[in-house]
């Protein structure tokens, strides 16, 4: 039995530093450690028992070729020499025929590191001259406001919660999403903090909270506007603080006039009195700090909504004291950028949205899409619009190859499949977006079965296309240093990962920094741009513009899709046993005779999710929750959430609008499943 250190890649803000436990050659437990202090010692459910999906029953083992019809799951084995050279040649041949832009890859990689996405594959596709994909899934809207408002400054590291003496948790539920900065939530209450939190849900945070605002889905703008307008009117804006660091503050305060408390009251929902007790309350603390998620961000107003949201520190002049201003994404900290291992300059191919990847892979013909390359993704499960998903995957003239961990239900529609070995088994190198490390690892078991690391695979497919460079780098080494090279701390962040795999920002940066005291926007004049003149360009209707909320007589119930923690996003469906049930109101369930437990079937004009119902306390009036990252075997219709989400994009970034999916649900009296059976609404 040996002990041996490694970090989780997973899409999680937490970027945990972990103990493995391997007996003879297996995975036995994962522990987490403190090399990270981030860590606190502990993981989560999911990656504690990570050996389960290790050696799960759908890991792939093989190469395979398809063998039966598209989405049967039928698959023969063949060595990695064929498959790859089946690969090159399909790749080739749609390159000369109809040019680059006929092949697509698709990917998130979320779950991935700087040495499996971004680097080795974008060197094979830039090289290819393939269509280029937007990676819009998750966070363009927020990265968007964020970034227009404050450039790429660091913001309050997550331990610095603890000095806060007021915590605003908006659109963001950590004891699912983030679970190690919890106990800093809890130590700042103990301390006598008060607590805040803006969701459509009761989380568990909200049920500990001073105050919770239950907006409707997609109304945080008005919201948020609505707070700004009365710090101005008050006096409680900080003028001499917007004089001195910010520009566009007249502009902000212009556009917030149009939504008295009264007005965001009526259209979000929350009551007027709640609204301003949390706007005071949010004046008088001091540090004052706003967490902020995604939760905000997956509907039409997204963009808008983040950056009202992040306007308010500025405003009432939150900044300057450790613990006070927001937190979002720290993944800019470190600044580090996989792409420079790519060793090529990108080239101007047409873009192309993933959210949009149905409709493109049915209308497109300029060219159309012939290859698609997925990866690092699971696009069936995750992306929105899913029945046009489903039937562009199902095309007989495109020519699909997966490469995952397991059959995903989109592996399901490949033509080759690949099998992908996990963080256990390959080099990785993650930088954290939550905690402020960077972390090395090296594989602690041998690849399961034949599965291969992206950096190996993408490699040798560079090699039979004929792409491949003498100057390439090519071992996780070489890649490591051709993303460090010329990083103003290389030489620092090399000595901490040789030392003890990790480095820590704090460290290699003098401590963490406070925005506005050690750290500023970068902007240009290291002020905070509150009306930044291309984002106002690019909302359809400028920035600040509240877009009227979706819903119709037909559909007028808004279905949410938060994170679930039994999953990283669809990470770990396959191990997740039965049906999955959507959480509604008592009223809207009596409403239309739905009882607990009873089979429903959500539906509007994308297509419909047959499911059974859980009546809960812990969503409003007027909402569905059903959990994002199911697979299509968690319901009886083989659809997920994603079945009704619309491919409408944010006001800001281009991003996705799950949470604008407009329902009706109904009893549903029908036996039987529907999958297999391709569904038309
Ligand atoms: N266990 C687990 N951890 C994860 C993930 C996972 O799937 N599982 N996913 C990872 C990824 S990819 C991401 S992006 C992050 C996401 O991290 P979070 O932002 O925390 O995650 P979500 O669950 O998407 O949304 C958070 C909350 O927003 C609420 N919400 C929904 N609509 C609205 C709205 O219009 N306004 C407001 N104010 N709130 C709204 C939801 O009810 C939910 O409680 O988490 C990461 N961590
Ligand atoms: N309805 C609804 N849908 C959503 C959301 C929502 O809120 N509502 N949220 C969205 C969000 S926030 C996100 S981030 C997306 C995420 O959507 P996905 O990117 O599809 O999410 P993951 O589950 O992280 O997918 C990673 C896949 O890559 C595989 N993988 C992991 N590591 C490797 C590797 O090294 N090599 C290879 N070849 N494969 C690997 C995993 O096995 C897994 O199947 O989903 C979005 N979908
Ligand atoms: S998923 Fe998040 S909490 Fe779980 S081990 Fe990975 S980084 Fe830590
Ligand atoms: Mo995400």
């Amino acid at each position: 039995m040996t002990n041996q250190h490694t970090a989780c890649p997973l899409d999680c803000p937490d970027t945990c530093t972990i103990d493995v436990h391997v007996d003879e050659g297996r995975v036995t437990k994962l522990t987490g450690n403190s090399r990270s202090p981030h860590t606190q010692g502990f993981l989560c459910s999911k990656v504690g028992r990570f050996d389960r999906h290790v050696y799960s029953e759908e890991r792939l083992l093989e190469p395979a070729i398809r063998s039966g019809p598209k989405g049967s799951g039928e698959f023969r084995n063949v060595t990695w020499d064929e498959a790859l050279d089946r690969i090159a040649t399909e790749l080739r041949t749609a390159r000369d025929a109809h040019g680059g832009e006929s092949i697509l890859p698709l990917y998130y990689g979320g779950s991935n590191g700087l040495l499996t996405q971004g680097s080795v594959d974008e060197r094979m596709f830039r090289r290819l001259g393939a269509s280029r994909l937007l990676r819009t899934v998750c966070a363009t809207a927020t990265g968007a406001a964020v970034q227009g408002l404050y450039g790429t400054m660091v913001g309050t590291a997550l331990p610095d919660i603890v000095h806060a003496r007021l915590i605003v948790l908006w659109g963001v539920n950590p004891s699912v999403t983030g679970i190690h900065a919890v106990p800093y939530i809890h130590q700042a209450k103990t301390q006598g903090a008060k607590l805040l939190v803006v969701d459509p849900r009761a989380t568990p945070l909200a049920k500990q909270a001073d105050l919770h605002l239950a907006p409707r889905p997609g109304t945080d703008l008005p919201v948020a506007l609505s707070m700004i307008k009365w710090l101005f009117d008050t006096g409680n804006a900080d003028l001499e603080w917007l004089a001195e660091h910010a520009t566009g503050s007249d502009e902000l305060r212009e556009r917030a006039c149009r939504w008295p408390i009264a007005e965001a009251a009526e259209v979000s929902g929350v009551a007027a009195t709640d609204i301003e007790r949390f706007v005071e309350l949010y004046a008088q603390a001091s540090p004052a700090l706003i967490r902020a998620g995604w939760g905000s961000e997956r509907n039409r107003n997204g963009g808008s909504a983040t950056a009202a949201i992040l306007a308010l520190p500025a405003v009432a002049g939150k900044f300057g004291v450790r613990g006070g201003g927001y937190t979002l994404s720290n993944s800019k900290a470190f600044g580090l950028d996989a792409t420079k291992a790519a060793n090529t300059e990108p080239r101007a191919t047409r873009e192309i949205n993933m959210n949009r990847v149905g409709q493109e892979l049915l209308a497109r013909d300029d060219p159309a899409i012939r290859c698609l390359f997925v990866y690092n993704h699971n696009p069936l499960a995750t992306l929105p619009n899913q029945e046009q998903v489903r039937r562009g995957l199902s095309r007989e003239d495109l020519f699909t190859v997966v490469y995952d961990q397991v059959l995903t239900d989109t592996a399901r529609y490949a033509d080759v499949l690949l099998p992908a070995t996990t963080f256990l088994e390959h080099h990785e190198l993650r930088r954290g977006y939550g905690a402020t490390v960077v972390n090395r690892s090296a594989p602690v078991i041998a690849p399961v079965g034949r599965a291969r690391p992206n950096y190996e695979v993408f490699a040798e497919l560079c090699d039979r296309l004929e792409l491949s460079r003498v100057d390439d780098p090519r071992t996780p080494a070489e890649l490591e240093a051709a993303i460090l090279d010329g990083h103003p701390h290389a030489r620092e962040i090399a000595g901490a990962l040789d030392a003890t795999g990790t480095a820590r920002f704090d460290q290699v940066a003098g401590g963490h920094p406070v925005p506005f005291v050690d750290s500023f926007p970068r902007t240009g004049d290291r002020k905070v741009h509150l009306v930044p003149r291309h984002l106002d360009a690019e909302a359809p209707h400028g920035l600040y513009t509240y877009q009227d909320d979706p819903a119709t007589d037909d559909y007028p119930l808004a279905l949410i899709s938060p994170s679930t923690s039994r999953t990283v996003s669809s990470s770990f469906g396959q191990l997740i046993p039965g049906e999955v049930a959507v959480e509604i109101h008592a009223d809207d369930a009596i409403e239309r005779g739905i009882e607990d437990g009873a089979a429903v079937e959500i539906y509007n004009d994308l297509g419909r999710v047959r499911c059974s119902a859980r009546i809960s306390e812990d969503v409003r009036r007027g909402t569905l929750s059903l959990p994002k990252g199911l697979w299509c075997r968690h319901t009886r219709s083989g659809t997920t959430a994603n079945a009704v989400s619309p491919d409408t994009l944010t006001d800001i970034g281009a991003g996705a609008c799950f949470n604008d999916a407009r329902v009706e649900i109904r009893r549903d009296e029908h036996q039987g499943t529907d999958i297999g059976r391709d569904y038309r609404p």
